[in-house]
């Protein structure tokens, strides 16, 4: 969805005056020497980005806009008058200069996500910056020290949710170690025409407001009376098994680089071509699966890193995580690439083509998943299971190590603690796996650049990340951030272990700024280094990390509703001994 602009011809290089004109009043000027890539680069995907900013001086205005979604008009907070904001595309070892400008009547900010860079540059108010107010520029500048597929977002209340976000490319001086021939951005997100904070209102009048897909009484009583218990114990749980999302179809549209499934966005090739796409989750509250029938998937690429290659028919990809793949579709025809919402309310969608206006079946949507015993953190060992109704049922993980729970010490901000919790690397998620088509894991993730860090760690660190669905808090060891003292404390040049705990039955997509995690997936020392690790429902889960950058960074869950409702803490690196932490 562009702002009533044009997109240039292909091929064409475009003059600055044109992008000018292209991109409408809200923007701003595109100064400094434009080093226009290569028509293939952007070809075919210019109808959602126009040209990619490949410049080391860049400014960014951000604006209202209105903008077509289909038969509908959205007003939206936009970058540079477009949603998704412009391609950003830097090279690796230069220093970059961004100049972002506010033509808001409120603050914004600039998070540049799974950026390592100063902390002053990180753009998160309150904690690296005081924000930008009102026609105030702010000029970011930090040197570009990694390379791969990033994004970037407003870091302020629920603007991201309005349209601010978009894609960062970073190429490396050497070639990544895998050939395409062409490539495009393929950046998903969820729009919907409700104002965010009545969004947020009505999630915390009632935590499944959303949700419409709750099993009807004849399913509860259609099993046995197993199923009746199993009814009554999601009932004390104060959660439906079928609450998958808190924000589903049902207000959203699903967006593929800013286009609802009916304009269908089209990427073009060549038979025989092989093409990378990285694919980037901007949604707010929905996570994909996605596949693209007929073709096989090979993930090259996670969150902007380099990974061993991995032939996948399918592949879930939660809020704030990129993945590239390469695909080589050698015949002459239309495939489809869909993006499923997780909870099956929706699909987001595109196409890939030989031509222009062509498309494929669009897929049937699958069944909506069922929350499990697994997902309670329940241990099946010496559970009657005679007549229950294992239908759809997730064993998996089931035989692996559980770590009992324990006493929860973390009061009325969380409901629910699983009886036993364990990790799920090798579990493809709810609602995946069962169907023959190969899904990618999180144990499949084989860093290509090996550890640079060989030590052990020398301190752990235990993080629950809980909650209380009904009455939608969110939070980290039973605490919003409104309520907790001081930052949670890493000292510069250590080797640490986190450990997240997921006493809730979410995922919960957890960001760390201004550092990787590297998660400890069983790959050693090449474990896969990540900005944001997806944490399911009773998984325990652990990352290293040596934290080499002081500063405050924020931690937090990247749904944003959950980040609004407290699931965040900030982090301060600084040299010198570890104080308690503060509980
Ligand atoms: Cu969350």
């Amino acid at each position: 969805m562009t702002s009533g602009s044009e997109t240039s011809n292909e091929g064409r290089v475009v003059t600055r005056r044109e992008f000018l004109h292209t991109s409408g009043a809200a923007l701003a000027a595109l100064s400094g020497f434009e080093r226009l890539l290569p028509p293939w680069t952007w070809r075919g995907a210019g109808a959602a980005f126009g040209p990619p900013v490949h410049a080391n001086l860049v400014d960014l205005t951000i604006g209202n806009a209105t903008i077509d979604l289909g038969d509908r008009q959205a007003r939206v907070m936009a970058v540079n008058g477009s949603v998704p904001g412009p391609l950003l595309r830097f090279r690796e070892g230069e220093t970059v200069t961004l100049r972002v400008t506010n033509a808001l009547e409120e603050d914004t900010s600039i998070h540049w996500h799974g950026i390592l860079l100063p902390n002053g540059m990180d753009g998160v108010p309150e904690v690296t910056f005081p924000g930008i107010g009102p026609g105030e520029t702010f000029v970011y500048e930090y040197p570009v020290r990694q390379t791969g597929t990033y994004w970037y977002h407003s870091h302020s209340g629920l603007q991201e949710q309005l349209g601010l976000y978009g894609p960062l490319i970073i190429d490396p001086i050497e070639p990544d170690p895998f050939p395409y021939d062409r490539e495009y951005v393929v950046m998903l997100s969820d729009w919907t025409f409700e104002d965010p904070y009545d969004v947020l209102a009505h999630l915390k009048k009632m935590g499944g407001y959303y949700n419409f897909q709750r099993r009807t009484v004849a399913d509860l009583f259609r099993s046995s009376d197993a199923g009746l218990a199993d009814r009554l114990r999601w009932g004390r749980m104060r959660m439906d098994p079928t609450d998958i999302a808190d924000i589903t179809g049902y207000t959203y549209t699903y967006l593929m680089n800013g286009m609802p499934p009916g304009a269908n966005w089209t990427a073009l090739f060549r038979p025989g071509e092989r093409v990378r796409l990285r694919f980037i989750n901007s949604g707010a509250g929905s996570f994909f699966d996605v596949r693209i029938p007929g073709l096989e998937m090979t993930v090259v690429q996670a969150d902007g890193q380099n990974v061993h290659p991995v032939a996948v028919d399918e592949f879930r990809i939660a809020i704030a995580e990129t993945y590239d793949v390469i695909v080589k579709p050698t015949e002459d025809k239309a495939y489809s690439i869909f993006a499923e919402s997780m909870d099956r309310s929706g699909y987001s969608r595109g196409t890939l083509a030989p031509r222009q206006g062509m498309s494929a079946p669009i897929p049937e949507r699958r069944r909506r998943p069922v929350r499990t015993m697994g997902d309670m953190g329940m241990a099946m060992e010496g559970m009657d299971m005679t007549g229950m109704d294992m239908t759809g049922m997730d064993m998996t993980g089931m035989a692996g190590h559980a770590v009992p729970h324990g006493p929860d010490k973390h009061g009325p901000g969380n409901s629910t603690v699983p009886e036993a919790t364990r990790p799920r690397l090798d579990d493809p998620g709810i609602g995946l796996g069962d169907d023959g088509r190969r899904v990618l894991l999180y144990s499949d993730l084989r860093s290509v650049a090996a550890r640079y860090d060989r030590r052990e760690p020398e301190r752990e660190l235990e993080l629950h990340l809980t909650g209380n669905m009904e009455r939608y808090m969110w939070s980290f060891d039973g605490k919003k951030f409104s309520e907790v003292k001081g930052p949670i404390p890493f000292r510069l040049g250590e080797r640490l272990r986190v450990t997240f705990v997921n006493d809730t039955m979410m995922e919960h997509p957890i960001h760390l700024h201004g550092m990787w995690m590297e998660l400890d997936n069983g790959s050693a020392a090449h474990n896969p280094r990540k900005h944001t690790i997806n944490v399911k429902p009773a998984e325990r889960v652990s990352f290293l990390v040596t934290p080499d950058t002081p500063g405050r960074w924020a931690l937090h869950c990247h749904i944003l509703y959950h980040m609004e409702a407290g699931m965040f803490r900030v982090v301060e690196v600084k040299a010198g001994d570890v104080a308690e932490e503060d509980g």
